[in-house]
């Protein structure tokens, strides 16, 4: 499973950080919704789903976390820890979110509105989805 960093290039001057995200330019996909994940309980992990369609792009705008990304093969952890970093979620890509620090703010940018027929919450139907999709 490859792992998708997205780099953002931020504008820096004596009065601080500019860090501009557009649609179908630095995110690859026409971005429908925006929301933020705040005030977590660092011994608390979320997520454990997968998307049938929905993309995403995770950044974390202060503090940190880590987010897990499964493939149903290959399990991988990513640190988040810099606004300049956007991590990839694709469709059908397994996810959790766990060790927040206490200030941690995760921004997380999608391509579509909330539906919850797409979400997959059960890691034994996902694995059978996959091997459906093969
Ligand atoms: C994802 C990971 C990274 C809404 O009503 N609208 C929304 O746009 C969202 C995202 C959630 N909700 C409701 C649904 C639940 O009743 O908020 C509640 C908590 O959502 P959930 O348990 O799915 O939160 P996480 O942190 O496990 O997952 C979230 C996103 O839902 C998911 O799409 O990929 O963050």
């Amino acid at each position: 499973m490859e792992v998708k960093l997205l780099d953002f290039t931020e504008f820096v001057d004596k009065r601080g950080h500019l860090l501009p995200l557009e649609a179908n330019k630095n995110i690859p996909f026409k971005i429908k919704r925006l929301y933020f994940i705040y005030s977590t309980n660092k011994k608390m992990s979320r997520g454990f789903h997968a998307h049938k369609k929905l993309m995403q792009v995770a950044i974390c705008i202060t503090g940190y976390c880590t987010i897990v990304l499964d493939d149903g093969q290959v399990r991988k952890e990513i640190g988040l820890n810099s606004p300049k970093k956007g991590l990839l979620i694709d469709k059908m890509i397994w996810r959790e979110m766990k060790d927040f620090s206490k200030n941690c703010v995760l921004m997380v940018i999608a391509d579509d509105y909330y539906d919850e027929s797409d979400y997959n919450r059960d890691y034994g139907n996902y694995l059978e989805m996959l091997k459906w999709l093969k």
